[in-house]
C-alpha cells in the first residue's frame, strides 16, 4: 500500500496516482528518478533510495519521472509526465535530449543591473511554456537597485499575468516570498 503522506512530499500528485489500477495501487510500489547514471538510475520512494540498474529495452528516463515498480523492485512502467524540459541531442535532428521532468515551478532570476535582459527572460519563458512548466520571474539585487519597480513593470509588459518578485537574495526574509509559490502546486 503507498504511503501517501511520504509520496507527497516527493512530489507525488493525483496526476500520477490516477494512472494506477486499484490492483497496482495494492500491488505495486512508485518511485521518483532522482538522478541518472550511465548505467543507471538512483530512484527515492517512501523506502528511501535504491538504484535502478538500466537496460537498453527501457524507456528514456530522466530526473524527476515517476516509475511503477513490482515487488522486487523492477521497472513496470514509466508513468505518463505532467511537464518535461527537453531539447535536441547535439549532431542529432530526432533525439531528444531530456533534461528533467514533472516539475512544477520554474524561477527565472535576472539581476536588476547593467545583466538586465528581457530578451533573455523571453527565451526563458518560451522554454517554460514548451514545457508546461509554471515560470515565476525572480528578479535579484533589489537592494542595489534605484527602481526595483521599473524592471518589474518592463517584465509584467511581457505578460500582465506573469508572476514577479523583486527580491534582495542575499536576505532570507526577502527571499521568503518564493515558498509558498514554489509550494503552492503541493498536493494538488
Ligand atoms: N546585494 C546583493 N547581492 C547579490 C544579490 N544576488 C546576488 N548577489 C551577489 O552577487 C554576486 C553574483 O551573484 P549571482 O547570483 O551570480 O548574480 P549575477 O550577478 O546576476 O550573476 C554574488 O556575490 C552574490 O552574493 C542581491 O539580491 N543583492
Ligand atoms: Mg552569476
Amino acid at each position: 500500500m503507498l504511503n501517501l503522506l511520504a509520496l507527497n512530499h516527493l512530489g507525488w500528485r493525483s496526476f500520477f496516482q490516477q494512472q494506477l489500477s486499484l490492483d497496482e495501487l495494492e500491488e505495486c510500489s512508485v518511485a521518483r528518478v532522482m538522478e541518472h547514471h550511465r548505467s543507471s538510475y538512483e530512484l527515492m520512494s517512501n523506502e528511501g533510495s535504491m538504484p535502478l540498474p538500466a537496460t537498453p529495452n527501457y524507456p528514456a528516463m530522466t530526473v524527476g519521472d515517476w516509475v511503477l515498480l513490482d515487488r522486487e523492485h523492477r521497472l513496470i512502467r514509466l508513468l505518463e509526465r505532467q511537464s518535461l524540459f527537453s531539447r535536441k541531442a547535439a549532431g542529432s535532428r530526432v533525439t531528444a535530449q531530456l533534461i528533467a521532468a514533472n516539475v512544477d515551478t520554474v524561477f527565472i532570476v535576472c539581476s536588476m543591473n547593467q545583466d538586465f535582459s528581457l530578451n533573455r527572460i523571453e527565451r526563458y519563458l518560451a522554454l517554460a511554456h514548451e514545457a508546461d512548466v509554471e515560470p515565476v520571474i525572480v528578479l535579484t539585487k533589489a537592494d542595489l537597485c534605484d527602481e526595483p519597480e521599473q524592471y518589474v513593470e518592463q517584465v509584467r509588459q511581457l505578460d500582465s499575468l506573469l508572476m514577479v518578485e523583486a527580491v534582495n537574495a542575499l536576505d532570507i526574509s526577502s527571499v521568503e516570498v518564493l515558498i509558498p509559490i514554489a509550494f503552492s502546486k503541493s498536493f494538488s
